[in-house]
């Protein structure tokens, strides 16, 4: 991949990589305190924020079925926990019966793939919008639901904020500011993987891999009800603890949601699908296997992920 290693290995000379500072944890933080991470584009926890919304009880496997179990939902294949993806096509995804997905993680099988659904507008009430990102332009939420041990590959959107927001179970986040980039041996960019890094940093292998022994990931633990603020531009790989379940929104605002919206436009001009920020592509041969499908119109003032699997969702 001798065009982006050359552009790093520029990069490499040219800075010294400094580590982030640690995350810090606010309680319910004004937006105006927000804003000056948001601005700063530094990570930050946000505790009690969802104390009191109903999502926090409502979301339990045995009420997610009652609602939901036959609606047609996506899914990101998994092989030994952690999600497939390919250079060539990408993090391809599939369509399965929520409820039977549901039926698996409750007898403990390893459901081999992870339910990364595009936003269900039943939930509205449960998880309302959230204040820090409500007047963004561009805006779409993602519903998370995986077995203990599910992992994602290491990657990071452009352009895009994220809030994720934990209601079940624990999840671990690894994380590198964006000045980590060039040791951490990203696919190339006219892959299907741009956004995505080759290193693995729960399973180094730094005989592949050299560079990325000068990084330490931020390691953050996200309980039921934490929150966390994801600037654009930053490392993640995410493993599930437990049976986890969460919901995040990412967005973009200003000149990003043009920047954006322009990048899914070429995108699909280009066949490409919305994988625009590095999550899910869909695969144009495999459309829903069921009729009803979970990603419908988006209710105002919330995005759901688009009609063909969406962005990512
Ligand atoms: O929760 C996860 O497992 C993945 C989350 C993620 O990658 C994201 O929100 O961008």
């Amino acid at each position: 991949m001798p065009g982006r290693d050359l552009f790093d290995g520029l990069l490499r000379a040219v800075r010294r990589y400094r580590p982030p500072p640690p995350i810090p944890r606010l309680v319910r933080p004004s937006i105006e305190r927000f804003e000056a991470f948001h601005q700063a584009s530094l990570p930050l926890r946000l505790d009690g924020l969802v104390d009191d919304w109903p999502g926090l009880t409502n979301w339990s496997l045995p009420r997610l079925r009652a609602r939901f179990a036959d609606r047609t939902v996506s899914v990101i294949p998994t092989k030994q926990g952690r999600t497939k993806g390919d250079a060539r096509t990408g993090v391809l995804h599939e369509s399965v019966r929520f409820g039977d997905y549901i039926d698996l993680l409750e007898r403990g099988v390893e459901p081999e793939a992870y339910l990364a659904a595009g936003w269900l507008p039943e939930l509205d009430d449960d998880a309302p919008p959230l204040e820090y990102c409500r007047g963004a332009p561009w805006q779409i939420s993602r519903f998370w639901l995986g077995a203990p041990q599910t992992s994602t590959l290491l990657h990071r959107e452009m352009f895009v904020e994220n809030f994720f927001v934990q209601l079940g179970g624990r999840k671990r986040f690894y994380l590198y500011s964006p000045a980590a980039t060039p040791w951490l041996y990203s696919y190339p960019l006219r892959s299907a993987l741009p956004n995505y890094s080759r290193f693995d940093p729960e399973q180094p292998d730094y005989e592949r891999f050299p560079l990325s022994r000068a990084l330490q990931p931020l390691e953050v633990i996200l309980q039921p009800g934490d929150a966390l603020y994801l600037p654009s531009r930053w490392w993640h790989q995410v493993r599930s603890l437990d049976v986890s379940i969460s919901f995040n929104v990412w967005w973009a605002a200003g000149i990003h949601s043009v920047v954006v919206r322009a990048v899914e436009f070429a995108r699909r001009v280009r066949r490409l699908g919305d994988d625009t920020y590095g999550h899910v592509m869909t695969t144009p041969s495999a459309p829903p296997t069921a009729p009803v499908r979970l990603d419908t119109q988006p209710p105002a003032g919330r995005c759901a992920a688009s009609e063909d699997g969406g962005f990512s969702g």
